[in-house]
């Protein structure tokens, strides 16, 4: 777990530099705030109009925790978009082109959510919570609008808003024993993206397996945002013992993983083929959903770009603030969207959106990293199983 030496200097050198982002009404807080701040919080970026914790100072601590230990997240910019009436599975399943008619009551599914044009809009798990209430827990953009949008315009019975609902992370290979001893040990039999309506202390909660990472965990959906506070140190509390700490969505952990993160690793009009999500895009579905027919014309003219690896050596690299350009004999041919040092691979790695077919396994592609030229490699994702 050991980084060079150089290593340190390098990596939140521009953030520390920057001028001061100013917190004001416009953007919310989550329910664990104040619990981020008094866990010690040091960075965070805005998501869906909300602050989120990045970073707690010690990045190296924060990673070796996920992958050795567990750590505890606000991740409380994850909004629900509710979809609560007769038709909230219809106009779930006309929302995404994902197939749900297997989903039951009490699963999540990965489902992501298109435009008319065949480009990704968001990439949210979706919850059935049952058959006339369902939530998309979103990424980053303003789907509660265009849910409400569509709802109207195409007439399905269903209300479509915001809940008072906030999820906490619990990520790492002893997440499953701090939940187990909050929750019980039927915790440890609760399958992947499934989840449990619960409480704790009589804080009500939604107990989901899942989460941002290849590490394992649960998430811990809020139902009463007034509670954050003494959520977040019930677990700080019953964690202690397992070596908890605060942590985020790791950066470094999620590209090694593959994990996407829509509007870093996309642009506004990259489609879930390109971005390796065609498994989930049901077009021989005999229903409509938004994109269907631009999907299907996406799918007759084949790639023009690809999400894949990147691999390339020198100095550790601290991050990305913009996409950096990619070259092959003096042609732009993409960009790495997103770069970090790999501790666990002990190189460079990087998520990049590269034109076909210079996405080939074992291509050489030149990486400019703020006018600092790398030779990369292209691989296969994940970096890491
Ligand atoms: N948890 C909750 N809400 C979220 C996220 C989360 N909303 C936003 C964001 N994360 C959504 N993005 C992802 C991206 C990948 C996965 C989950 C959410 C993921 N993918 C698995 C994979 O790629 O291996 C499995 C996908 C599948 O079913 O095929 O886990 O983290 N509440």
């Amino acid at each position: 777990m050991h980084l060079p030496p150089d290593a340190s200097a390098n990596r939140v050198p521009l953030l520390a530099m920057f001028p001061k982002l100013v917190l004001s009404a416009r953007n919310r807080k989550s329910p664990f705030f104040d619990g981020a701040v008094e866990a010690g919080m040091t960075h965070a970026t805005v998501y869906n109009h909300m602050y989120m914790p990045v970073s707690y100072g010690d990045p190296e601590a924060e990673y070796k925790r996920l992958i050795e230990g567990v750590a505890m997240w606000d991740v409380g910019v994850e909004r629900q978009v509710e979809l609560a009436g007769p038709d909230a599975m219809a106009l779930a399943a006309y929302l995404t082109p994902r197939d749900l008619s297997k989903c039951k009551a009490g699963q999540g599914k990965y489902a992501p959510l298109c435009g008319f044009e065949g480009q990704i809009l968001n990439d949210p798990v979706l919850l059935k919570l049952s058959e006339e209430l369902v939530w998309l827990s979103i990424a980053d953009s303003d789907m509660l609008y265009w849910a409400q949008a569509i709802a109207n315009m195409k007439g399905f019975d269903c209300r479509v808003s915001e809940p008072d609902v906030s999820p906490l992370a619990v990520q790492g290979p002893l997440a499953v024993e701090v939940i187990a001893r909050l929750f019980g040990d039927w915790v440890r039999d609760l399958k992947y993206f499934w989840f449990q309506e619960t409480e704790l202390d009589g804080i009500p909660l939604v107990l989901a397996r899942s989460g941002w990472s290849k590490q394992g965990g649960y998430e811990l959906y809020l139902r009463d945002g007034s509670r954050g506070l003494e959520l977040w140190r019930l677990i700080a509390e019953a964690g202690r013992d397992y070596g908890i700490g605060p942590g985020a969505p790791n950066a470094v952990e999620r590209i090694e993983s593959g994990l996407l993160s829509i509007g870093a690793d996309t642009d506004r009009d990259s489609d879930p083929f390109e971005c390796n999500l065609g498994h989930l895009i049901a077009l021989d579905r005999e229903q409509d959903f938004v994109g269907k027919q631009a999907l299907l014309a996406k799918r007759e003219a084949g790639l023009r770009r690809r999400l894949v690896g990147l691999t390339f050596g020198g100095a550790p690299v601290g991050g990305n603030e913009h996409p950096w350009p990619l070259l092959r004999d003096g042609e732009s041919i993409g960009t790495a969207r997103a770069a970090a040092y790999s501790p666990r691979l002990a190189t460079n790695i990087a998520l990049a959106l590269v034109d076909c077919p210079h996405d080939a396994p074992g291509t050489h592609i030149a990486v400019d990293c703020l006018g600092n030229r790398r030779t990369a490699t292209a691989t296969v994702l994940p970096f890491i199983l």
